[in-house]
C-alpha cells in the first residue's frame, strides 16, 4: 500500500556531516570540508515520498541487529531527512555516500555522537535540538549500518497500471468554454495539499482548486497554451484542460515513484503532441503522448559520471526545457552532469545529444534569444551554458555558492548588454552573465556584474522584458525580516541600493513562518505576484505588487490557499518569459 510520507516543508541536509563523521571520502561528491550555511541545510535534502515504498532489505549480519519495524521507522526517517542528499541507495549525491562499508567501519558509538551533537561541517544537532529523540539517533546510527533498501523500479506496465484518460481527447471541447483570459491565468502550487489553484490574473478570484500530486511542485504549459502539465513529487502528472467550462483533471500517470520536472514540445511542428517527465526515482525520464499522457518511450539516466568517470546508480533527473525552434527536449541530470538534448521526431529510433558539463546541475532558463540555455550546476558552483543551435557546450561559468536560478532572470545591463541573472543558496550574491557573444564578446559567458542581496537562501529571482526591476527573494535565510521580504534593483541603475519591500506585512497574517517566495509576473508584465508561503496549518496569502510604482495592489486570500509556492502565468510559462 503506497502511502506518501508528509513532506516537511523545511527540508534538511541530515547525513552530511554523518559521512563527514565516517571520514568518507568519494571521488565522486564535492568536498565538504566548507561551512554548510544554514539556508543550504534548510533546502538540499528534499524529502521523498520513497519512505513508504515497500522495499526489499537485506540483512547485514556484521550490522547491529535491528526489527523489521525498526526498519520501516529508519527508513521513514531516512527518506525524510537524507535522501535527497545522499541518494535513494546511499552511493551519495550532493552528499557523501554512505553505504554500509563505510558506516560498519565507524560503529554506532561514532555515527550516534554525530546524530546528536551535529558537526561544523553543518550537520544540525538532531538529538540536542529535539528533532530526533535518543531512541531515534540511535535507530539511525544503526540504519545507515544495514544494507540500503532498494526501492523497486517502475517500468512501462508500472506506468500504464497508474495512467488514466478522464476525458479521452475526442469528448473534450472543440473551442475554448470559458470566458476566461487564459492567457492571464496562474496555476498556483499548494504545495502540502496536493493542489494547484487555478487564480485568474485580472479579478485575483481562484477560478478552480485542482486535485494534483502529493507535494506538487511545478506547472508547465503546452505549447498552445490549451494544456497545464502538473508534476507532484511523488511523480504523478495531472493534465488540466484550460478550454473546458471550469478547468479540471482530463489525464493523470504516476511516471515513477519520485520526480520533480515536466514539460511538454514547443517546436511548431509538434505543439502539445509530446510531454515529458523526468525522476528522481528511478533515474529515469519517459516521452508521453501531448494529449492523453500515454507513456510511450522510458530512457534510463543510470551512467558515468561528467568527471571522474565513474558509474552512478541513480542519476536525478533535475530540470527539463523544451526548445522552441527544433524538436528537443534539453534534460539536465543531476549527479551525472550530463545535458541531454532529446530529439522526439523518432521515438523508436530516439537521437539523443549528451553534453558534458558540470555535476549536480538542477535548474535553469534560457537567454532571451532562446538560444542558449543557463542550467545551475548547483553543488559545483557554476553555471552549464548550452549552445541549443549547435548542440554543445558554450560555457561553464563559475559563480557564487549554490547558484539556484529558477529559470533565472534576463535583462540589459546598461554597461555590458544582455545578461542572464541567478541567485544564490549560500551567499547573497546575485551574479549576472553576459549573453551576447555577437554584439558583446566581451560579456560573454562570463559573470559580468556580482549585485549584493539582502543575504544567503534566495531561491527564486525574476524579472519582465517590460519591467525596469529584478526582483529577489531570500525564503530560506534565518533572519525572519529577511526571509518575510524581497528585495529589488533597478536595473537601469545597478549601482543603486536595492530596495526592500515587506511583503509578509503587507499580507497582514497571523503567526507563522510566512517564507516569501518566487516572484512571477502576469502577462502585462506591470504586476508580481509573491507567494506568502506559511506552515500548512497557517494562514499563507499571495501579495502582487504594482510593478512600475512598488506599491502593494491586492493581497489574495483564501482558506484554500494553503502552502502556496510556484506560480506559474500560462503566457509567460508557456513562452519562457523571464
Ligand atoms: Fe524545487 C523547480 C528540485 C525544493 C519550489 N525544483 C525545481 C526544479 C527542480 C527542483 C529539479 C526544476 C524543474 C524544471 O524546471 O523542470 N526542489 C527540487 C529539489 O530537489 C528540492 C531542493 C528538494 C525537494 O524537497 O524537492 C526542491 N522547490 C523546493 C522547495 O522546497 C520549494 C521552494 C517549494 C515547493 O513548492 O516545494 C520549491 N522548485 C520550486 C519552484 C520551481 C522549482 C517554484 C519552479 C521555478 C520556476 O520558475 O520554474
Amino acid at each position: 500500500m503506497r502511502r506518501i510520507a508528509r513532506i516537511s516543508p523545511v527540508a534538511w541536509m541530515v547525513a552530511t556531516a554523518l559521512a563527514a563523521a565516517t571520514g568518507a571520502v568519494s571521488a565522486q561528491a564535492p568536498s565538504h570540508d566548507k561551512k554548510v550555511t544554514e539556508p543550504e541545510i534548510r533546502y538540499q535534502a528534499g524529502s521523498s515520498p520513497l519512505g513508504q515504498e515497500e522495499m526489499h532489505q537485506n540483512i547485514n549480519p556484521k550490522a547491529p541487529p535491528m526489527t523489521k519495524a525498526e526498519f520501516d521507522q529508519g527508513r521513514q526517517i531516512y527518506f525524510q531527512r537524507c535522501a535527497g542528499c545522499h541518494g535513494v541507495l546511499r552511493k551519495g549525491a550532493t552528499g557523501k555516500p554512505l553505504t554500509s562499508d563505510i558506516t560498519l567501519q565507524r560503529g554506532t558509538e561514532i555515527l550516534k555522537t554525530f546524530i546528536k551533537y551535529g558537526s561544523p561541517a553543518g550537520m544540525p544537532n538532531w538529538g540536542t535540538s529535539g528533532e530526533l529523540s535518543d531512541a531515534e539517533v540511535d535507530l539511525m546510527a544503526r540504519y545507515v549500518q544495514q544494507e540500503p533498501p532498494t526501492p523497486p523500479e517502475f517500468g512501462m506496465a508500472d506506468m500504464k497500471k497508474t495512467w488514466k484518460v478522464i476525458v479521452p481527447p475526442e469528448q473534450r471541447p472543440k473551442k475554448k468554454m470559458n470566458k476566461l483570459d487564459l492567457d492571464n491565468l496562474f496555476s498556483v502550487t499548494l504545495r502540502d495539499t496536493g493542489e494547484i489553484a487555478l487564480i485568474d490574473g485580472a479579478s485575483k478570484k481562484i477560478v478552480n482548486i485542482v486535485k494534483t500530486g502529493y507535494a506538487v511542485h511545478i506547472s508547465r504549459v503546452s505549447a498552445s497554451g490549451r494544456y497545464l502539465y502538473v508534476i507532484g513529487r511523488d511523480a504523478k502528472i495531472n493534465l488540466v484542460d484550460l478550454w473546458m467550462e471550469n478547468p479540471d483533471n482530463v489525464a493523470e500517470i504516476r511516471v515513477g515513484l519520485e520526480a520533480r520536472s515536466v514539460e511538454t514540445s514547443k517546436d511548431k511542428k509538434y505543439a502539445d503532441k509530446f510531454a515529458i517527465a523526468g525522476s528522481y526515482w528511478p533515474p529515469q525520464y519517459v516521452v508521453m503522448k501531448g494529449d492523453t499522457l500515454e507513456p510511450l518511450k522510458i530512457q534510463a539516466t543510470r551512467g558515468m559520471t561528467v568527471d571522474t568517470q565513474e558509474f552512478h546508480p541513480e542519476p536525478r533527473v533535475a530540470s527539463i526545457v523544451a526548445l522552441h525552434d527544433k524538436p528537443q527536449f534539453i534534460v539536465n541530470v543531476k549527479e551525472t552532469g550530463k545535458i541531454l538534448l532529446v530529439d522526439y521526431t523518432d521515438l523508436k529510433n530516439l537521437k539523443t545529444t549528451e553534453i558534458g558539463a558540470a555535476r549536480f546541475l538542477h535548474d535553469g532558463g534560457w537567454d532571451a534569444s532562446k538560444r542558449y540555455f543557463l542550467v545551475a550546476a548547483n553543488e559545483s558552483n557554476k553555471v552549464a551554458v548550452v549552445d541549443s543551435k549547435e548542440s554543445k557546450l558554450a560555457a561553464l561559468v563559475d559563480v557564487g555558492r549554490i547558484p539556484h536560478p529558477g529559470r533565472g532572470a534576463n535583462f540589459k545591463d546598461p554597461k555590458y548588454g544582455p545578461v542572464w541573472a541567478t541567485g544564490h543558496l549560500g551567499d547573497e550574491s546575485i551574479a549576472l552573465i553576459g549573453t551576447d557573444p555577437k554584439g558583446h564578446p566581451k560579456s560573454a559567458w562570463k559573470v559580468v556584474r556580482s549585485l549584493k542581496a539582502q543575504g544567503g537562501g534566495n531561491l527564486f529571482i525574476k524579472t519582465h522584458p517590460k519591467s525596469m526591476n529584478l526582483w529577489v527573494d531570500t525564503p530560506l535565510n534565518p533572519d525572519a525580516k529577511i526571509a518575510q521580504s524581497v528585495a529589488v534593483f533597478d536595473i537601469r541603475n545597478l549601482d543603486k541600493p536595492f530596495e526592500v519591500l515587506p511583503i509578509a506585512d503587507w499580507a497582514q497574517l497571523g503567526e507563522g513562518a510566512k517564507r516569501i517566495t518566487q516572484p512571477e509576473y502576469n502577462k502585462a508584465g506591470d504586476e508580481v505576484w509573491f507567494s506568502v508561503w506559511s506552515a500548512k496549518n497557517q494562514q499563507s496569502a499571495i501579495v502582487v505588487v504594482d510593478d512600475r510604482t512598488r506599491k502593494l495592489k491586492a493581497v489574495i486570500k483564501d482558506p484554500k490557499l494553503i502552502t502556496p509556492t510556484g506560480k506559474f502565468n500560462v503566457y509567460n510559462t508557456q513562452h519562457d518569459v523571464y
